[in-house]
């Protein structure tokens, strides 16, 4: 092998609402996986106002809040944990910005979405985000170990 895992890194990916009604849950984790990204953690959960409001915890006061809790708790969501090489800082530019609008074609949110309040996915914006969000989201038997076979290629 080429890497070691000093490099690597992993980050909390989730498929909001709209992304799992509009079918777009396949490209995104497609976008990840080609890019050589690996995926250690995967399951689809209907979140609970609990739970997001614990995600969401920094954003309490903000005066989007009630309706942020209600389109992320309007339907099922894909979290995932992916890992690889700096993921935490290119999944979020993979994501594009926080509102769409701002957001790059070729970004996902740049080719798929036109709404802040509606902006498909969600990526953790620091290491220690990451890591956070991973155990709020995950039981550490959800998170697998398994060698990838791309791991020799994209390194
Ligand atoms: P991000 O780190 O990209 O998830 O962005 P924030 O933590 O600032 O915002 C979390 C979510 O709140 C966004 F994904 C969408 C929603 N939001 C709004 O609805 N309106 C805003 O003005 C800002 C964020």
């Amino acid at each position: 092998a080429f890497v070691t895992d000093m490099t690597t890194e992993r980050t909390f990916i989730m498929v909001k609402p709209d992304g799992v009604q509009r079918g777009l849950v396949g490209e995104i984790i497609k976008r990840f996986e080609t890019r050589g990204y690996k995926l250690v953690a995967c399951k689809m959960l209907w979140p609970g106002q609990d739970l997001l409001k614990k995600h969401y915890a920094e954003l309490s006061d903000k005066p989007f809040f009630p309706k942020l809790i209600a389109y992320m708790s309007s339907g099922p969501c894909v979290p995932m944990v992916w890992e690889g090489r700096e993921v935490v800082k290119m999944g979020r530019m993979m994501l594009g910005a926080t509102n769409p609008l701002q957001s790059n074609p070729g970004t996902i949110r740049g080719d798929f979405c036109i709404d802040v309040g509606r902006n498909i996915c969600h990526g953790s914006d620091g290491v220690e985000s990451a890591k956070r969000e991973i155990d709020l989201w995950f039981q550490p038997n959800e998170v697998a170990k398994y060698e990838s076979h791309s791991k020799d290629w994209v390194y």
